[in-house]
């Protein structure tokens, strides 16, 4: 079948619109007609060309909602009309990591996904008889897109797709880091860096888990007054000190916080964020992505002195079994969504979701088709 798609032909080229083939979905694959799709920073890094496992010519995105159109063979999860959010962490349920209880990082698709295949080693896309790759198996740059059973998360349909697909990355990301990989508690101190989209649902997270002082850090203090309505306690801009950012917190709170996030993907920061942190309990969650080549780095004596250094995907969310229940919270307003919701462009406007994040106007443009 004929499909529109935003296609990244070569990085750091704008993406084209223009109409692809999809082939029908193969065994255990799902095609989707995508109704929105949200922007987040990692389809802008993939397309800069610092990604290890960019490839080219893809279909980018992975925030997306939509409604299965057809199943191929085996599929027994979900049905035409079926409501569903892709993801690019699948939960097979059956793998050692599901197995274990101890992460969310399911291997079952994860090789071939990386490869900008299907699990069967081919692609569903191309254009004038060229493949197109696949992107963090879902590809919600294009109106249809295959994606695998297991990378489907069957959500309630009367859930509102312009908002609900920011629970495919951004906010689910961001909240999930709080609860499942920090665990903060009633009262805990917690610095937030970089307020985008992730961060600010950081913010969201933290007030829900009743964190007290939420110190929120951008260097776009553009970004505070929504940072101060999730819930931030104080907001501070790196650019208005002449010390490293990292003393300016610790000196605010006395020994540093007890969490800290880095939502920026830069490592000088993600240094800053672990420094910041409490002596002797003190842990820094890195979310953010950085580029091919880069590398952290602080001194032992940070880890010796008891701060922990962790690591996020996805928040630790195992999306088959617990984005269904996100859904519900963000339909019952436990979960807050349209104050991310900045810009919604058509897709034929998608470059200007980039620029817009790229000039920091945006928190989250959401692309309909
Ligand atoms: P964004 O571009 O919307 O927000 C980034 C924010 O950081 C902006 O407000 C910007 O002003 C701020 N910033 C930039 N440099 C800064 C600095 N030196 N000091 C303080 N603030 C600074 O991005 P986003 O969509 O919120 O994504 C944030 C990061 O999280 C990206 O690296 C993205 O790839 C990553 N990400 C990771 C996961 C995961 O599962 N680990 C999921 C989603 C996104
Ligand atoms: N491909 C990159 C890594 C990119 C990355 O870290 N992706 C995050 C999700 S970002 C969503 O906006 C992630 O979940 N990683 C775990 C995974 O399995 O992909 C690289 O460095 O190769
Ligand atoms: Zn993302």
């Amino acid at each position: 079948m004929k499909s529109r798609a935003a296609v990244a032909f070569a990085a750091g080229k704008p993406l084209e619109i223009v109409e692809v083939d999809v082939a029908p979905p193969k065994k255990g694959e799902v095609l989707i007609k995508i109704s929105h799709t949200g922007v987040c920073h990692t389809d802008a890094f993939t397309l800069s060309g610092d990604d290890p496992e960019g490839l080219f010519p893809a279909i980018l995105g992975h925030e997306g909602a939509g409604v299965v159109v057809e199943v191929g063979e085996g599929v027994t999860s979900v049905a035409p009309g079926d409501h569903v959010i892709p993801l690019y962490t699948a939960e097979c349920g059956e793998c050692l990591f599901c197995k274990s209880g101890k992460t969310n990082l399911c291997v079952a698709v994860r090789a071939t996904q990386g490869k900008g295949v299907m699990p069967d080693g081919t692609v569903r896309f191309s254009y004038n008889g060229q493949p197109i790759y696949h992107y963090m198996g879902c590809s919600t740059f294009s109106e249809y897109t295959v994606v695998a059973e297991v990378s489907l998360a069957k959500i309630n349909p009367a859930a509102n797709h312009e908002e609900v697909c920011l629970l495919g990355c951004g906010v689910t990301t961001g909240i999930g880091a709080v609860h499942n990989t920090a665990k903060v508690q009633p009262g805990d101190s917690v610095a937030v860096f970089g307020l985008g989209g992730i961060g600010l649902a950081v913010i969201q997270g933290a007030r829900q888990a009743k964190a007290g002082r939420i110190i929120a850090v951008d260097t776009n203090p553009t970004k505070f007054d929504l940072a101060r309505q999730f819930g931030a306690t104080d907001c501070v801009n790196p650019k208005d000190y002449d010390k490293l950012i990292q003393q300016v917190i610790v000196e605010m709170t006395g020994w540093g916080v007890d969490h800290s996030f880095e939502c920026i993907g830069n490592v000088n920061v993600m240094r800053a964020a672990l420094e910041c942190a409490h002596r002797g309990w003190g842990q820094s969650v890195i979310i953010g992505v950085a580029g091919a080549g880069q590398e952290i780095s602080t001194r032992p004596f940070q880890l010796v002195t008891g701060r922990t250094w962790k690591g996020t995907a996805f928040g630790g969310v195992k999306g088959r079994s617990q984005l269904p229940g996100m859904v519900e919270e963000a339909m019952r307003g436990e979960i807050e969504l349209a104050p991310f919701v900045t810009h919604t462009l058509p897709l034929e406007r998608i470059n200007e979701a980039f620029d817009l994040m790229h000039e920091g106007k945006s928190i989250r443009s959401v692309i309909h088709y």
